[in-house]
């Protein structure tokens, strides 16, 4: 999942798609990179900012969506509001992505529901004013698990379908880099919530933490992505269905990669294929 970031504002990259031509393009660049799917989002989530109204928000979103679309780019629209999600949904969108997984917005589960869309569920403490008072845990991954397990009851009731559920840890959400990296490592107990897996860690903070090592400072956003790819390979490898990424081509590679080994661990436990010597060649 590549994302096209129709804000003046994100922490990543916000300005640089704000214009609907650009957007688009960059859009079908991410394709052409490998992405499956594009993510379009016209409202930056980074704590603290200020909320866009709906109607700038529609502005931002709508024509870059119907853009996509209309050249045969599967388009996810990334917003908490359910306004903008039935008109993008209208404009060929496929999918909503809400990180606030239904809460922000009680009339988003019903228009998803009607639409009979995929929906994003991400874990969402609500929004942060002045401090990151929610993001305290006990145990980061069954809390967080608890958490979306609820919501994704609270969605099927809602009239969801099992089949169009999504769900994600939103890293960074509420979360320090040590949680962050604990629900890495635990990518398991969420694919054990039995719906597909969305994994977006791109330029995130934790990663800025990871590589500055204990003393250093953290790089700037746009110089994660190596660390990025490097997230996504072991997602990939813990049977993730998405990433959601700014930067493509390296994620699509490692992907490839985490793929083919899977491949490879496959062929080789497979009953009578003995790898390089054939059935017979088994020691
Ligand atoms: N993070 C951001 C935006 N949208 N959507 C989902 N499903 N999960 C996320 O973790 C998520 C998201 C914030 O990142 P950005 O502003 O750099 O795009």
């Amino acid at each position: 999942m590549g994302v096209v970031n129709v804000t003046p504002d994100s922490f990543s990259d916000g300005g640089r798609w704000f214009d609907t031509t650009a957007a688009v393009k960059h859009g079908l660049d991410l394709v052409a990179e490998g992405a499956d799917l594009v993510d379009v989002g016209g409202e930056s989530t980074r704590p603290g900012a200020p909320r866009v109204d709906e109607a700038e928000e529609l502005r931002r979103v709508i024509p870059v969506v119907r853009g996509l679309a209309s050249e045969g780019v599967v388009v996810s629209v990334d917003t908490m509001r359910a306004s903008v999600a039935a008109q993008a949904l209208a404009a060929g969108a496929a999918l909503v992505n809400d990180v606030s997984g239904g809460l922000a917005d009680p009339a988003m589960v019903p228009v998803v529901a009607d639409a009979g869309a995929p929906f994003v569920v991400m874990h969402w403490r609500g929004f942060l004013q002045g401090g990151n008072v929610k993001g305290v845990y006990e145990d980061v991954v069954g809390e967080v698990v608890d958490e979306l397990h609820a919501r994704v009851e609270a969605v099927l009731a809602g009239g969801i379908a099992p089949d169009r559920i999504v769900v994600d840890p939103g890293l960074g959400f509420s979360k320090e880099a040590e949680h962050d990296l604990a629900l890495l490592a635990r990518l398991d107990r969420l694919a054990s919530l039995g719906h597909p897996l969305l994994v977006a860690a791109s330029r995130k903070r934790f990663l800025g933490r990871v590589l500055a090592g204990p003393q250093g400072a953290p790089p700037p956003a746009r110089e994660r992505d190596a660390a990025t790819a490097a997230v996504s390979a072991l997602a990939a490898h813990a049977g993730a269905w998405a990433v959601r990424v700014h930067e493509v081509r390296a994620t699509a590679d490692a992907v490839r990669v985490a793929r083919a080994v899977e491949e490879a661990r496959g062929a080789a436990s497979a009953p009578g294929t003995g790898g390089e010597h054939g059935a017979e060649g088994e020691r």
